[in-house]
């Protein structure tokens, strides 16, 4: 097989980066390890910054998201048994559309496959050959036969657990980490929401998140310990658990109904520089991996393969190298940034035990970042996200 642009992983990197490639004349072949009901099936992200819903809606995929997507206009931050509104639209004029991001994926593929994309599922045994040549190539076993696909260009979108990033040889990537001492414990409940906006709750038990699908599916995530026992979390006490957490002064409280399912979700930073090597170069997961605090990991995937697009497209068109040669300086602000934003808001809200110093000075960032009008602004700032860096 041949193609220009070789691309791994049917996650939101991969499938927008093929749609992409397609708007600005260039053929790309999507792999992906995993079944087409896997993907689509698997939980993740639930907010779109409004960057990435222009983007999706530019590629002509975000009808059903504008549909049954929930267009939000700000959050509520809790603390000391009080909620307070940052108003999205005051301070910033943006908005964030909740949507999860299994919906997304299912309305990419689609686009993918009714463009005439190729995308093949469940291929194994993914291997990158020649990556520092002009010719890499792609080894992989699907239907039972073992294939190569030659081409200009690999694009590594297999995230945090791929083969990409493990493909360039050693000494090359810098990795800077930082594991966070907790994790999260996320149920999905058929139960209406019972409030409008997300809830994030600071709470002398620890941190608990409201947030939601539709009008009829709540999503909620409660701090747990980074090796949380699932099994010890019947339904019963997840519910008393996140009652307590978001236990304010008005009596609100989350509503409760069968709990359709339920994960653990360890908390870390994770970032590889440079974010390129030779012919190939990583977007999203597989090069970095941010704390769900901040709502950032699916957009930011959105962000790289938009500049990545572009750079392809710039050495096709112009026999331009400059735009891919600076792909990981320009991705790198982005995901610093992002990274600042998320360490901040999970420093901000989770419960750090060992330290009642820390809660104070939560408390007090709290009162300022509602009380502020500077600081409030700043944080939606963040939240609600920068224009993406491609306009079609
Ligand atoms: P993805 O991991 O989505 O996609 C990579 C794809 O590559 C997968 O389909 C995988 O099957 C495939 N693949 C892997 N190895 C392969 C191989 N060798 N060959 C072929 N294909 C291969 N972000 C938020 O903003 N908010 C959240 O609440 C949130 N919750 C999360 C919960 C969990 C459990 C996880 C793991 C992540 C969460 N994230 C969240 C982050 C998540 O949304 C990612 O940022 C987003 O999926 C990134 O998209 P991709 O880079 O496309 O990677
Ligand atoms: C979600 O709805 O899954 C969600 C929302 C906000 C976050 C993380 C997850 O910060």
């Amino acid at each position: 097989m041949r193609t220009q642009v070789g691309i791994v992983g049917a996650g939101p990197a991969g499938l927008v980066l093929a749609l992409l490639l397609r708007e600005l004349g260039i053929d790309s072949v999507v792999l992906e390890a995993r079944s087409r009901q896997y993907v689509e099936q698997r939980l993740r992200a639930g907010v779109l910054e409004h960057g990435t819903v222009d983007l999706l809606n530019q590629l002509g995929v975000g009808a059903r998201m504008e549909r049954e997507g929930l267009l939000h206009h700000g959050i509520e931050l809790g603390f000391n048994r009080l909620r307070h509104r940052i108003d999205f639209d005051a301070l910033t004029g943006r908005s964030i559309t909740v949507y999860g991001q299994h919906e997304v994926v299912k309305d990419l593929i689609q686009a993918v496959i009714d463009r005439g994309i190729p995308l093949l599922f469940e291929v194994e045994n993914v291997c990158l050959h020649g990556i520092e040549t002009e010719r890499p190539r792609i080894s992989f076993e699907g239907n039972g036969a073992t294939q190569e696909l030659d081409c200009d260009f690999i694009a590594g979108c297999d995230g945090f657990h791929g083969v990409c990033r493990k493909s360039i040889p050693e000494g090359v990537l810098t990795a800077y980490e930082h594991a966070y001492p907790f994790g999260w414990l996320g149920i999905l409940a058929q139960a209406a929401p019972s409030r409008e906006e997300l809830v994030y709750m600071h709470s002398e038990r620890g941190f608990a998140l409201f947030s939601m699908r539709s009008p009829s599916v709540t999503r909620l995530y409660l701090q747990c310990r980074a090796d949380e026992n699932l099994a010890e979390w019947p339904d019963g006490r997840i519910w008393e658990e996140l009652f307590l957490r978001f236990e304010c002064c008005d009596g609100w409280q989350p509503s409760e109904g069968p709990i359709l399912s339920k994960s653990v979700t360890p908390l870390r930073s994770f970032v590889v520089e440079p974010m390129q090597f030779g012919r190939l170069y990583l977007a999203g997961d597989a090069a970095h991996i941010v704390p769900p605090t901040g709502a950032k990991g699916l957009n930011l995937a959105v962000a790289d393969v938009s500049v990545l697009a572009q750079g392809i497209a710039a050495w096709y068109q112009k026999h331009d190298t400059g735009e891919l040669n600076g792909y990981s300086q320009k991705c790198l602000r982005r995901v610093w940034n992002a990274q600042r934003f998320s360490w901040r808001m999970t420093s901000l809200l989770h419960l750090f035990e060992d330290s009642p110093f820390e809660r104070r000075r939560q408390i007090a960032e709290l009162d300022h970042v509602t009380s502020s009008v500077a600081a409030a602004q700043a944080l939606a700032q963040d939240y609600v996200g920068l224009p993406m860096p491609i306009t079609l």
